[in-house]
């Protein structure tokens, strides 16, 4: 049993030092490509990552775009990742749209999953659903960060997030 088990050990250790090389570099790698991935249109909060399309639409087709990236449209939920839309904003200085509406509940802002807001950014006196008869029901945020509700026919900046 002694000499066969400090073989098994030392065989083990070995294989460890191998696996310890490949998650080194593997992890040289990532850092790597995160960097060039998110050059120069995106950021990286937590374990999301928020990119900017490049596209103005309306906003089922912003919602589009981001679905046929396998993302969906921006939706912050912290001020940390508001502050990261907010950058990819004002770098455009365009409005761009958030994934929340209250198309299904007037007054009701949700997430496309359904669920109400656990963030949110609204500026004074939004939201108001006010543009001469036209409801507003989806949300733009501004280049300052704040966020107000507009008609979802608007077009603006596309931001999905992954
Ligand atoms: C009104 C009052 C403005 C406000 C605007 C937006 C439209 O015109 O102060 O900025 O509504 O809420 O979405
Ligand atoms: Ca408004």
């Amino acid at each position: 049993k002694g000499e066969s088990g400090l073989t098994e050990v030392k065989a083990v250790r070995q294989q460890v030092a191998v696996l310890e090389g490949h998650l080194r570099r593997l992890q040289n790698a990532f850092s790597q490509y995160k960097k060039a991935v998110l050059f120069p249109d995106g950021l990286a909060v937590g374990e999301k990552i928020f990119k900017m399309a490049g596209v103005v639409k309306s906003y089922s087709d912003a919602q589009q775009v981001c679905r046929e990236a396998r993302g969906q449209l921006a939706s912050p939920h912290s001020a940390a990742e508001n502050e990261a839309v907010t950058q990819l904003v004002r770098a455009q200085n365009k409005q761009a749209y958030l994934s929340m509406s209250d198309i299904s509940t007037e007054g009701r802002f949700t997430y496309p999953t359904g669920e109400s807001l656990v963030y949110s950014n609204w500026a004074s006196g939004e939201p108001n659903n006010n543009n001469d008869g036209q409801p507003e029901n989806c949300v733009e945020i501004y280049p300052e960060g704040k966020w107000n509700d507009v008609s979802c026919s608007k077009k603006l900046l596309v931001i999905c997030e992954f």
